[in-house]
């Protein structure tokens, strides 16, 4: 007995003991951490953007790519970045702690769309799926046939009904709306891009290049994102090693240790899409058009997504470049659409 009541303060003394010097052991590498600009835990998996003036879009645009142009000099504050695009396995820890629902999992109340046909209104995302003799530059607007609304293709069943993530926990997200990604994104403390702070991001450091990593799109024969090569929409050899989404991290990062800031998935942005905007928009921290409705396309609206996919061919889309851009209607979620999240987290402290 004696033993007992003697061992409990000895083995609590021996337990501080423990945490102290732990504490004691850890302490150089948290000091150190700091000092080097590493990433403190609420920015872990982030690299830290520093921020600058740059030129935006360009004057080199061709017209299949006007609202690229003109290229025109923008100011963004420094702020923190996803390293990669958000995962699989990220966003299942969102899901499992808050029991959200995306948008594609959910069916449409046809008060809402009483034009549109019954199938149309199941739960579901936009899938590609491979077309012959087509060409792609006749197609247009909604005529885009290698786009198939499939009921039941969400995050978790990215290929429809019955299929699984399980093997692609290392994959980026897909089929996901604007609307799911905020959602995560408020959830892990973070936000959107601005479209802005995407492509200073996605330079990398470099200036006015047309490509992330340079001036070449292969680099001593070397391809450098995941992409499609091939006639397009019919055929990818996947000459880059992928014909679908790639894991992230397959290709080399940027100046700034981004991956895949060119293909593999498109990457939402906060800014509402709009063609033109370039030609208005401020110098200072810019934010988009007000509205980004485009008649044209959609009665709802569009933002931008940046990078382009593992769909963007050489000939057709060729929006793996650092200006590209596109605008995605902001209810639709599609298998070459994810995203990736910005912090306001203070700076690292400097070296
Ligand atoms: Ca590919
Ligand atoms: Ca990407």
């Amino acid at each position: 007995m004696d033993s007992d009541v003697s061992s409990k303060p000895a083995s609590a003394a021996k337990a501080w003991i423990i945490l102290a010097a732990a504490v004691l052991m850890a302490a150089p590498f948290v000091v150190l951490a700091l000092r080097t600009g590493e990433a403190s835990p609420a920015t872990a998996g982030m690299a830290w953007i520093p921020g600058g003036e740059f030129t935006m879009g360009s004057d080199k645009a061709d017209e299949k790519h006007a609202e690229e142009a003109p290229g025109h000099a923008v100011a963004v504050k420094g702020f923190w970045m996803d390293i990669t695009e958000v995962t699989n396995a990220q966003f299942k820890a969102f899901v499992d702690a808050t029991g959200y629902v995306t948008d594609a999992e959910k069916d449409l109340d046809p008060r809402q769309f009483p034009n549109a046909p019954a199938e149309m209104l199941k739960g579901g995302s936009l899938l590609f799926k491979k077309v012959s003799g087509v060409n792609p530059f006749q197609c247009g607007g909604g005529n885009l046939p290698w786009w198939n609304f499939t009921a039941g293709a969400n995050w978790q069943h990215p290929d429809g009904a019955g299929s699984s993530i399980k093997d692609r926990m290392n994959f980026p997200v897909i089929c996901v709306t604007y609307k799911d990604a905020q959602a995560y994104a408020k959830w892990a403390g973070k936000r959107l891009p601005t479209e802005a702070e995407w492509e200073f991001a996605a330079r990398g450091g470099l200036k006015d290049k047309p490509y992330v990593w340079g001036d070449e799109e292969r680099p001593n024969g070397k391809i450098m994102c995941n992409h499609w090569q091939g006639k397009f929409p019919e055929r990818d050899s996947g000459a880059d090693g992928f014909t679908y989404v790639a894991p992230v991290k397959s290709f080399p990062p940027n100046g700034y240790g981004l991956y895949d800031m060119a293909g593999n998935v498109w990457e939402m942005c906060e800014d509402w899409y709009g063609t033109e905007y370039y030609k208005v928009s401020p110098k200072d921290g810019p934010t988009g058009p007000v509205i980004g409705h485009d008649p044209e396309k959609t009665g709802y609206g569009q933002h931008v997504i940046r990078g382009g996919s593992w769909l963007c061919d050489e000939g057709y889309c060729f929006r793996y470049r650092a200006t590209a851009r596109q605008g995605l209607d902001t209810l639709t979620s599609t298998n070459h659409a994810g995203f990736r999240c910005v912090s306001d987290q203070p700076a690292p402290a400097k070296k």
